[in-house]
């Protein structure tokens, strides 16, 4: 049998439920610090500090195999759906479930936060509604969503989207990383069939609502002095390629008029988005590029950029990234310029219903949209979705500098078994 590849021995005492006294047996405080803690080494890059969860990776296997090992822990059902997505069952899987979870990927150097601590808190409430309520009227499940920030094939969500139906499972399989794997042989190394990829009917029927928990990734809990807030809305979002061809040559002799140089082209488009950005009130960022030869001496051949961008409504997003392209165009100097969508989310609001109901059992919690993506904006669209976000003191998010106290994490989860309660078994 292969050894664990996360830390069992720390997270021992999350199986509370053989504990004698049950849960309540050991604090919940320490047993998020027992539970958070046997994540704390998988990915990360000690140089750093930051983690490199990437889908379908080594790091992301150990963290498939800790969940695994967490259903395990409370005799809950794992299963793996079509699209890769994890899901642990209380009791039997069925349809109209509860279902509450996050991912476990990161982007490259991600903090500990953004996704993990929604996964650890679903466990953790389950727990907890375990204690309380001895037979819920509803179906209880955890989700672990595959390669939710598209760090390694570039689309973001790619798990929940495949679900719905929202990626078209053709084109997916067809996605390469950065050394042109292609995501269907990352999927078959993996053990995950990629011709099963796609909308999956049975899957989404047994979502009867889905309450992701996440930290926040701004700091209006911080200005608030709040715990835990509940989201209302994620601003419309994506991801674009940018691509410029020129032609390599000495950096020395070729002069600057006979230059097809992809730089000028390429610093246009970025000091535009900031600038579009800017005005139109939303955010726009170039944070990865790759430059071929990339040699001190030598003009440029290529450039490959990515823009994220993010309005406050699709009109505005639209027009910001057709500015960019423009003033790449308007700058070419003699270089190919194109600009390829790669994901696309619209605005979401989330299930006005569902929220009420939360902040009934939560109380006056304060609402608040974000400009971050989530799998429970792709899977708002099909089914009641709702967040809750844990206060981050640093504000700071997909950096090592994000950060939860355990109190507000505590909170969060005492929220959460809270919510569960009300909609598993009222
Ligand atoms: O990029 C995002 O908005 C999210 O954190 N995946
Ligand atoms: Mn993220
Ligand atoms: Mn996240």
């Amino acid at each position: 049998m292969r050894a664990p590849t996360w830390d069992r021995a720390t997270s021992g005492v999350c199986d509370g439920r053989m504990a004698a006294g049950g849960v309540a047996a050991v604090p919940l405080a320490a047993r998020f610090a027992a539970l958070w803690s046997s994540l704390e080494r998988v990915g990360r890059d000690p140089s750093t500090g930051g983690y490199r969860r990437f889908a379908w990776t080594e790091a992301d296997r150990a963290l498939r195999d800790w969940f695994a090992g967490q259903a395990a822990d409370r005799g809950m059902t794992c299963e793996v759906d079509r699209n890769g997505n994890l899901w642990a069952w209380d009791g039997e899987a069925a349809d109209g479930a509860v279902v509450t979870g996050s991912h476990l990927d990161s982007v490259p150097d991600g903090g500990a936060f953004d996704g993990p601590l929604g996964v650890v808190s679903a466990f953790l409430a389950v727990d907890e509604l375990r204690d309380r309520v001895d037979r819920p009227r509803r179906p209880v499940a955890v989700v672990a969503f595959a390669d939710e920030e598209g760090a390694r094939f570039g689309v973001a969500c790619a798990g929940s989207r495949l679900l719905t139906g929202a990626l078209d499972p053709a084109a997916a399989r067809t996605l390469t990383d950065r050394d042109a794997v292609p995501l269907a042989e990352a999927l078959r190394a993996a053990g995950v069939d990629p011709e099963g990829l796609g909308r999956d009917e049975r899957a989404l029927a047994r979502i009867g609502a889905y309450v992701e928990l996440h930290v926040e990734q701004g700091r209006a809990l911080a200005d608030l002095d709040a715990p835990v807030a509940v989201a209302t809305a994620i601003v419309p979002h994506g991801r674009w390629h940018l691509a410029f061809r020129g032609a390599a040559d000495h950096a020395g002799t070729t002069r600057l008029a006979d230059r097809q140089d992809p730089m000028l082209p390429f610093a246009a488009a970025v000091t535009s988005a900031r600038a579009l950005a800017e005005q139109a009130g939303a955010v726009a960022t170039v944070g990865r590029v790759q430059v071929a030869p990339n040699a001190t001496n030598a003009v440029p051949a290529a450039v490959d950029a990515w823009l994220d961008a993010r309005a406050a409504d699709d009109a505005v997003l639209d027009a910001l990234v057709a500015g960019v392209t423009e003033a790449a165009h308007a700058a070419a100097h003699g270089v190919q310029v194109t600009c390829t969508e790669e994901s696309r989310s619209p605005a979401v609001r989330f299930d006005a219903a569902l929220r009420d109901r939360i902040r009934a059992v939560l109380g006056d919690v304060p609402l608040l949209p974000t400009a971050a993506g989530h799998d429970a904006g792709i899977l708002a669209a099909e089914v009641p979705a709702a967040m809750l976000f844990v206060r981050n003191p640093s504000g700071v998010s997909h950096s090592p500098a994000e950060t939860a106290d355990p109190e507000d994490c505590v909170a969060g989860i005492e929220a959460l078994a809270a919510v569960l309660e009300e909609l598993a078994c009222r």
